[in-house]
């Protein structure tokens, strides 16, 4: 095909803003994480980084599959437009910027401001890179070249966002030729429309269903690159929690569990988190999106964080709870081992073919007959009046688990917050899981006072099942959940989350790290 009619691209020219891309030497092997191991101060990545680009144009191939089975119309290419940079109010600081990831799966392209162009028909992936703003070069450095965005980007051709404008309006260019532009969002688009670009609007096509259907459907799968990249971000991940429970000398506080996390995080090259770390301490540990992060953990007895580093804009999702003194005590070990029952008789049992909405019934099962055994049920109840009660949600409000990837809720699980049944309102994967698919896993337990209002108290059924006077004894833990990133594989599965969930181990970890007095840590405060 000839495909000269593109523009050439001009080889003096650079890109504003160059994103760092930082590279290793050899592969970091995933295990179970012992305390010995040296790698949390490493920079590697994995050879397969370094033999492959991002896979941009597969991924935009694979969309359009989809996408032309419900389009009826011909001449018809994406038009993606990724995050701007935006400036704070009133000063000249700017907010921190996130790629948007529709954009980052089409594209693999960090940069700010840039925007792709697929061409459907002709199956070429063009990438625009924000012009050049010499006065920003003193402050912000040279950016990347079109010929270095060419080398780093799996993409067809790289131009300038003020090269857009003549190609769409020079009758011999392809893009002449298309007559609907399909594009994600709006307000991104808007920059690119302000730039003389009127002539395109009533060509761009915002926010069409089947576009994000087909971009959703692509997104749930996740391809060799996608894998690759969740099993390193696991990996840095179980550092990070293996060094948060190895470091109570210097953890007095919430806060510095959350500090010695993103540190051992930044170490490895995970700049950034994949959304807000649950750092929690004592009752706290039973709201399930605390953020405070931030009261003193002295006197209690429990900890909960939920944090997950974010690679390349991948992330992981790893929850994991310890006893602060090294010794879980009678009520939190039980409630322990009931929550890793749960994870473990689910986990045994994921494979393509099998239903989400089944194994998330089947760990209520478990925690019922758990919560049985204890006496906060009472025993003249069966498993099926309680689960058909619905007062296990009172323990257990949550979904067993969620779809992971570029987000950490990713895109794609069909959940159904209308749901009227408590127990399914927020799954948030509601499809039979399919090879391919990363999930989590995270049961979970709690003893929150909120909850047992809300889902027993104003329930008189639910509260004639409960022995408060047992229940009270385990008001002090707070909670506990335990969650690994699952890979679903042709077979089964594979746990990509290696750091510990066994209770005996972790009481030995804990115990080993308060042996080391505080000068054996990095900690000037
Ligand atoms: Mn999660």
């Amino acid at each position: 095909m000839d495909l000269s009619g593109y523009l050439n691209p001009l080889s003096i020219a650079v890109a504003t803003s160059a994103i760092s891309y930082w590279t290793g030497s050899k592969l970091i092997k995933r295990s179970n994480i012992k305390m010995s191991q040296k790698t949390a101060s490493s920079l590697e990545v994995p050879q397969y980084f370094k033999d492959h680009k991002y896979p941009a144009k597969r991924h935009n191939e694979r969309v359009a599959e989809l996408f032309v089975k419900s389009c009826e119309k011909n001449n018809v290419a994406f038009l993606v437009p990724g995050e701007s940079m935006e400036l704070r109010k009133y000063c000249d600081t700017v907010k921190p910027f996130r790629q948007d990831r529709y954009y980052y799966y089409l594209s693999g392209c960090d940069i700010p401001g840039s925007f792709i162009v697929y061409n459907i028909e002709e199956s070429k992936l063009l990438l625009f890179l924000p012009d050049i703003d010499k006065e920003d070069i003193m402050w912000s450095g040279m950016p990347l070249s079109l010929e270095e965005a060419k080398e780093k980007y799996d993409v067809d051709y790289v131009y300038y966002v003020n090269d857009f404008h003549n190609m769409v309006t020079d009758p011999k260019n392809p893009l002449f030729k298309i007559d609907y532009f399909y594009s994600t969002d709006k307000e991104y688009c808007e920059t690119i429309l302000k730039q003389g670009m009127q002539c395109l609007r009533e060509k761009i096509i915002f926010g069409a269903d089947i576009f994000f259907k087909s971009l959703d459907s692509c997104r749930l799968i996740k391809d060799k690159y996608e894998i690759e990249t969740l099993r390193h971000v696991a990996h840095i991940t179980d550092i990070n929690h293996m060094a948060v429970m190895s470091a109570l000398p210097i953890e007095n506080n919430e806060c510095q569990i959350q500090a010695e996390f993103q540190y051992h995080s930044m170490r490895q090259g995970a700049k950034t988190l994949g959304y807000d770390p649950i750092c929690c301490s004592g009752p706290a540990c039973g709201t399930l999106h605390y953020i405070k992060n931030d009261q003193d953990i002295e006197k209690k007895h429990s900890i909960l964080i939920d944090a997950g580093s974010e690679w390349n804009n991948y992330t992981s999702d790893v929850t994991r709870c310890f006893p602060i003194d090294g010794k879980f005590t009678k009520e939190h070990r039980e409630i322990y081992e009931t929550v890793l029952d749960m994870q473990s008789t689910t986990m045994k049992l994921m494979k393509p073919g099998v239903s989400w909405d089944d194994l998330h019934l089947l760990s209520h099962k478990v925690l019922i007959e758990h919560l049985l055994q204890l006496g906060i049920f009472k025993s003249e109840y069966s498993v099926e009046q309680i689960l058909e009660s619905r007062v296990s949600c009172a323990f257990y409000p949550h979904g067993l688990g969620h779809l992971m990837g570029l987000d950490v809720h990713d895109v794609g699980g069909e959940p159904n917050y209308e749901d009227p049944d408590d127990l399914f309102k927020y799954l948030r994967l509601r499809l039979p899981l399919h090879a391919g698919m990363v999930v989590t896993n995270e049961p979970g337990c709690y003893f929150n006072k909120f909850l047992i209002d809300e889902y027993i108290n104003k329930h008189p059924e639910r509260i004639a099942m409960v022995n408060f006077n047992i229940l009270e004894k385990y008001m002090y833990i707070g909670g506990v959940r335990i969650e690994d990133d699952i890979l679903v594989t042709k077979d089964g599965y594979e746990n990509l989350t290696g750091v510990t969930s066994d209770p005996d181990e972790i009481e030995k970890i804990v115990t080993e790290g308060l042996k080391k007095r505080r000068s054996d840590f990095h900690a000037l405060v």
